[in-house]
């Protein structure tokens, strides 16, 4: 492994500081060892470390970044709108331009409310779900991943009856006793668990394409069993794209696979890398939201002048030849990746829906969240590592999703096919 001294020295400095020397626990290597690289500077695709070591970027800000780092367009609006005031906790007219934006591009919403994180928009969604059906229960998948929501972070118990079981310390078994697991592209789990609950659940909430347990997409027809489900149950369907909305297509999962969900959640992309989160959907529900309705859910810096401005910036310049670049890139990686394991003999599953994409390393495709897990994690440990060590950074754990953005090259995608090649042949060496 290469040294890096200066993030070295950092990582020693940040753990004396902050848990685990980071605000997110993904960052800190655990899933890959080693120490996290620091970073002090992006442009376009190409990450730069505090070692002055470039990397082209597969994390992309874990999705937010899709126009490619320091994108000059995001950077001047956030710059001119930093000139005018930073937050006003008022209304101003950036927020009517960026809503006017998300919702003329993505049919299923009417109406819609800005947070700051993607965590705050499940939260309010799964409140808002219960506030209209007066229902708790809430039906989630296992290995799909909503933010650090306490009800949320719950693993399945057993049988289909039983309730969710807190998957985090300090979330109470109260909590998470509202929340049913099911297996992802399993509609028949998901039938049996609502005719055992029935008329209890408020709400299925599911990732549209699963980003979270490495790249999982839905099988043919699952999304649809679920609209179908919830219409005969009268349960509502909550798409959460903060990963996949406005980069698996203009208008998200909602529009590359034909659903109408009743509620969205929506971050990462819309804020341009700034912190912004959004959740909405039908009028009708959102008409229940404070201070229109009884639903209170609030936020100091939503809304906020910057996130607007650098989220409208880039969405204004994401038109269907950006998303046609992107699903040019992604079959071009998807393609080399596969080649690259068949030319070294490694049984790999390489999983992609547009601009997201995983490798799995196991036999057979991956489905659901037990199947992900048969993936060779230390293998992928290694790859990652090698990797790094060659320039490319890939998400540090085989359980995510990389991204690319629309500043990636057919160049950088062939460099990196390469360099994926040689890695395999150095780590099973
Ligand atoms: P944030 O609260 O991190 O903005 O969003 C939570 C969230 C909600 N829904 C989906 C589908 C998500 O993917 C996320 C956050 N994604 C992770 C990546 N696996 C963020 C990375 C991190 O936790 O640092």
């Amino acid at each position: 492994m290469t040294n890096r001294p200066n993030s070295e020295a950092l990582y020693k400095e940040a753990c004396g500081l902050m848990p685990g020397g980071v605000n997110s626990p993904v960052r800190a290597f655990k899933a890959v060892g080693g120490t996290p690289v620091f970073f002090k500077r992006a442009k376009g695709a190409y990450l730069f470390d505090a070692d002055d070591r470039s990397y082209v970027d597969y994390v992309s800000s874990w999705g937010a970044i899709l126009l490619g780092h320091a994108d000059d367009r995001v950077v001047s609006a956030i710059s001119a709108a930093a000139a005018n005031g930073t937050s006003f906790g008022a209304p101003h007219e950036g927020e009517v331009r960026l809503a006017k934006e998300i919702i003329e591009r993505v049919e299923p919403l009417e109406r819609i409310r800005f947070v700051n994180s993607g965590t705050e928009a499940t939260l309010a969604a799964i409140r808002l779900v219960r506030a209209a059906t007066g229902r708790n229960k809430i039906l989630k998948f296992e290995g799909n991943y909503h933010g650090a929501v306490d009800s949320l972070l719950a693993k399945a118990g057993s049988g289909i009856a039983t309730f969710g079981l807190p998957d985090s310390a300090g979330v109470p078994k109260s909590i998470t006793h509202d929340t049913l697991l099911a297996k992802y592209n399993d509609a028949a789990n998901v039938e049996e668990i609502l005719n055992a609950n029935r008329g209890e659940v408020a709400a299925i909430l599911v990732e549209p394409v699963s980003g979270n347990m490495g790249l999982v997409p839905p099988k043919p027809g699952f999304l649809q069993a679920l609209r179908r489900l919830c219409d005969e149950h009268a349960v509502l369907l909550v798409f959460d794209e903060v990963m996949t909305g406005f980069r698996v297509a203009k208008g998200g999962a909602a529009e590359r696979f034909g659903i109408t969900p009743d509620l969205l959640c929506m971050g990462k992309v819309i804020g341009g890398g700034l912190p912004v989160g959004a959740y909405g959907g039908r009028k009708d529900l959102m008409d229940l939201v404070a201070p229109l309705g009884p639903m209170y859910q609030a936020g100091t810096l939503s809304g906020n002048p910057l996130a607007m401005a650098a989220g409208y910036a880039a969405l204004s310049n994401l038109d269907q030849e950006q998303y046609e670049t992107l699903e040019t890139l992604g079959a071009r990686l998807e393609a080399g990746l596969n080649q690259a394991c068949q030319g070294e003999s490694i049984a790999a599953q390489v999983q992609r829906v547009g601009s997201m994409i995983s490798v799995f390393f196991t036999e057979q495709p991956v489905n659901d969240f037990d199947e992900a897990n048969t993936t060779n994690k230390p293998l992928f440990g290694s790859v990652f590592h090698s990797m790094l060590d060659k320039g490319f950074y890939l998400p540090p754990s085989a359980l995510e999703a990389w991204f690319m953005t629309t500043s990636h090259t057919e160049a950088d995608i062939d460099r990196t096919v390469e360099a994926f090649a040689a890695s395999l042949r150095e780590v099973v060496a």
